[in-house]
């Protein structure tokens, strides 16, 4: 736990398609997190293997990785208190139809493969830290302060 902990966190290529990315951002800022990096791309296949290799033996494992290289997906890392537990939180159980309505996947999707948004598991100590360096350059990641400025009321 900390205040400044940061976390993994990707819009799938589902979300990205129905114009929702924007939708998805605004709950994480609406909720106080801070955003530290961010951007589009198309996920090259050896990356996203690297990025799920946890599952690379479960049945799903070939359409996972079919699904999330099949369109643009979008990057980000998210700061702030116990983010990554936040994070999870809000985003809601992986198969749609156990997540709460008001988490992510319980009001955007309906499809356990297309559910929206990935976000680091708080239950793997090293998964923040090794999904950051994946998909981050050191230098794509910016440290600011939020609410230092004259003219933010
Ligand atoms: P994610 O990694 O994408 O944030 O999802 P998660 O932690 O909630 O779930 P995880 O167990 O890591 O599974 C990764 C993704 O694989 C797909 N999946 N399919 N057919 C199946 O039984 C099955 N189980 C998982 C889901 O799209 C899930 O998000
Ligand atoms: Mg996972």
């Amino acid at each position: 736990m900390s205040d400044h902990e940061r976390t993994f966190v990707m819009i799938k290529p589902d979300a990205f398609a129905r114009g929702i990315v924007g939708d998805v951002v605004s709950r994480l800022e609406d909720r106080g997190l801070k955003l530290a990096g961010i951007k589009v791309i198309n996920m090259p296949e050896e990356r996203a293997k690297e990025h799920y290799s946890e599952h690379e033996d479960k049945p799903f494992f070939d359409d996972l990785i079919e699904f999330i290289t099949a369109g643009p997906v979008v990057p980000m890392v998210w700061e702030g208190q116990d983010a990554t537990r936040q994070v999870r939180q809000m985003i809601g159980a992986t198969d749609p139809l156990e997540a709460q309505p008001g988490t992510i996947r319980g009001d955007y999707a309906l499809d356990l493969g297309r559910n929206v948004v990935h976000a680091a598991d708080h239950e793997d100590e090293g998964a923040n830290e090794r999904e950051i360096a994946i998909h981050f350059d050191d230098d794509e990641l910016i440290d600011y302060e939020q609410h230092d400025a004259e003219w933010l009321y």
